[in-house]
């Protein structure tokens, strides 16, 4: 990587001297920080959203400042220390804006134990979660794995948690120790019910290990769900190269998004909580209306892009766009498939926000790359797909599209068997495995795959219309992929 010679270090020394006008820095005395949020899974997503959010309201409130927690890598702590923990945002919208984001008072991983002292801190209000699907170790009923081996690794033994409910188990018991006050602890990963699963998860572990702790976690945390949207792609050195010229910063891990940005929080938190109002999160006692609509219509269109779009040779959601044929049965499928089943929360207009999310997959500023959404299909496809492909089932609605979205991961899978591609999937070694086993024969494979009882329940599977449907579409992307057949 090469940055132009007149860059400077990104750090507190040189804020000072951002030469560009384009570039907003802290409004606030970082000095005067204190860190009411620990943040577990300080990944793309949480500084792109989040931290974005907690920044704005430092601008005002000096005790929103964020330790965040690495689960296992120590790459982005060894990446920002030396810049102080500070990192750009580039918002990229028709003309591309960059913030440095000051938010961060420490970044440190799960080793390090600084995340005992925060949990001990009086000015610890809030405890925030990004770690994926998978990170919550739940298995298919949605209720704690503990046959997981984070999970069977913690529960003897939480000198240093493997998982991330260990962690917090340890983290709420030292806090309950110290005789602290009560938090929130806030799930912000694309799972319906996100809060709700979250405190049944810890609360089962609790169970399993302290009875007394389980009381006090039962009694006085609040686990609010909460709906998180903006579409952040992965970093690369073009963005790294972008900053650079355009702000004179030198910057080891900045981060992008589009500029629309949107967090919608249940209405039930504990003492303490940020006034997060006051920067545009949305308070409300119907998250669940919101995040149905947001899982279903944006997540759901995005894996079914993302695993067809890889099939038609594309790289990015908006070069699939481009594809008018592809475009237009995404728009179906969310018209025809999805929004049928939805209640629109209040203030929300489902048609216009179908036409918004169109629009936002076809910001041609944004290299939003498929592969990265394929990532942990196994954990997604439940939700984003097959539970309304289940009610549409029930009520009579059409599934060609939603079973489209299936077909085209199975063949995902069968591709990247074939060509030694590996894949970022908590089940990767079985389903490459069953990726081999294919013969494109569609009966034969869809029935292999449909054999993984941790994506597909029996119920659905003995449903002869969802079987024969998605038959059907593996068939024809099998012809799409050889370019027999036109989409
Ligand atoms: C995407 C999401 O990678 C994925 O699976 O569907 O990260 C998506 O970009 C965000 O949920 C948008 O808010």
């Amino acid at each position: 990587m090469t940055l132009a010679l007149s860059t400077m270090q990104l750090n507190n020394a040189s804020l000072a001297n951002a030469y560009s006008q384009h570039v907003g820095v802290p409004a606030y005395d970082r000095s005067g920080v204190r860190t009411g949020v620990l943040h577990i899974g300080p990944g793309a997503f949480h500084r792109a959203h989040q931290a974005d959010y907690l920044d704005r309201l430092l601008a005002s409130d000096p005790r929103w400042g964020i330790h965040g927690v690495s689960m296992k890598s120590a790459a982005l702590r060894d990446a920002v220390r030396p810049q102080d923990d500070l990192y750009t945002l580039a918002i990229l919208d028709e003309q591309v804006r960059y913030r440095v984001i000051g938010a961060m008072t420490q970044v440190s991983t799960v080793e390090d134990d600084t995340w005992r002292d925060t949990f001990r801190s009086p000015d610890l209000h809030l405890v925030t979660l990004t770690v994926t699907e998978k990170g919550y170790c739940l298995g298919a009923d949605d209720t704690l794995d503990f046959a997981h081996p984070d999970i069977a690794a913690d529960l003897p033994d939480r000198t240093c948690p493997s998982s991330v409910i260990g962690l917090l188990v340890e983290g709420l018991r030292l806090r309950h120790a110290a005789g602290l006050a009560p938090l929130t602890v806030l799930s912000c990963d694309n799972l319906p019910s996100n809060g709700q699963k979250l405190r049944d998860a810890v609360l089962a572990f609790c169970a399993a290990v302290d009875q007394e702790l389980f009381g006090w976690i039962s009694s006085v945390i609040m686990f609010p769900c909460s709906m998180v949207d903006s579409i952040t792609p992965a970093t690369d050195d073009a963005l790294r190269q972008a900053i650079a010229a355009a702000t004179g910063f030198e910057d080891n891990w900045p981060i992008q998004r589009e500029a629309f940005t949107s967090w919608v929080i249940e209405d039930r938190t504990g003492p303490g909580f940020p006034d997060l109002s006051r920067v545009g999160a949305i308070m409300t006692n119907d998250v669940e209306a919101h995040e149905k609509a947001k899982l279903r219509l944006l997540n759901g269109a995005h894996s079914t892009l993302a695993y067809l779009g890889l099939a038609l040779g594309h790289q990015t959601v908006s070069g699939a766009m481009q594809v008018p044929a592809l475009a237009a049965m995404i728009d179906a499928m969310m018209h025809r498939e999805i929004a049928p089943g939805l209640r629109a929360p209040e203030g929300l207009d489902l048609d216009t926000y179908r036409h918004a999310l169109l629009k936002r997959f076809r910001n041609p500023a944004i290299a939003h790359r498929l592969s990265q959404i394929a990532w942990d299909g196994s954990k997604k496809l439940p939700m984003r797909l097959l539970d309304t492909i289940t009610e549409n089932l029930g009520a009579g609605r059409p599934i060609d599209g939603l079973a489209t979205g299936v077909a085209a991961w199975m063949r995902f899978l069968r591709r990247s068997a074939l060509n030694g591609y590996a894949i970022t999937d908590p089940l990767a070694d079985r389903l490459i495995r069953i990726g081999a086993a294919c013969t494109d024969v569609p009966g034969a494979d869809v029935a292999r795959f449909m054999q993984v009882s941790e994506v597909f329940p029996q119920s659905l599977v003995s449903q002869p219309a969802f079987v024969e449907k998605t038959e059907w579409a593996y068939t024809r992307i099998i012809a799409l992929e050889s370019g027999e057949e036109q989409l």
